[in-house]
């Protein structure tokens, strides 16, 4: 009687043995290995957007915003005094309340939305002022040269 529990508990005792061996060759090398310098890397190429290119012409100064990281991007934007802007919003990465866009100082207020991501105004003088959502979340500056 003794002999056979020694021998059902030696039995139980390598099949542990076993599964833990097993268990560690299985799952033990598959760890999953996180390289947080490309998961870095790959998080901070995100949050800089691809921009399409700000010009002038003659009549109009075309500039884009979009949203970087935790914020608008780019948080300056440079124009010229007294020549209309058209702002172009990227509505692919502005969301909520972000696509709300005011300038109080320039009393600029308007909406980018996915059938009108445009707003226009003209800042009549000189001057650096702030924009931002309509909530103040997002916000950066206008430098009026
Ligand atoms: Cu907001």
């Amino acid at each position: 009687m003794e002999r056979t529990t020694l021998i059902k508990t030696a039995g139980m005792v390598l099949a542990v043995i076993i599964i833990l061996i097993v268990g560690w060759k299985t799952f033990g090398n598959s760890a999953p290995e996180f390289d947080w310098d490309r998961i870095l890397q790959e998080s901070e190429a995100k949050s800089i957007p691809t921009l399409e290119k700000d010009y002038d012409t003659s009549e109009v100064q075309v500039r884009h915003l979009s949203w970087g990281k935790l914020n608008y991007y780019p948080e300056t934007i440079t124009i010229k005094a007294g020549k209309k802007v058209q702002l172009v919003g990227d509505v692919e990465r502005l969301q909520g309340c972000f696509r709300s866009f005011t300038i109080p100082d320039l009393k600029v207020n308007g909406q980018f939305t996915e059938d009108n991501n445009i707003i226009e105004f003209t800042a009549p003088a000189p001057g650096t002022f702030g924009f931002s959502c309509s909530m103040g979340m997002g916000s950066g500056k206008l430098v009026v040269e």
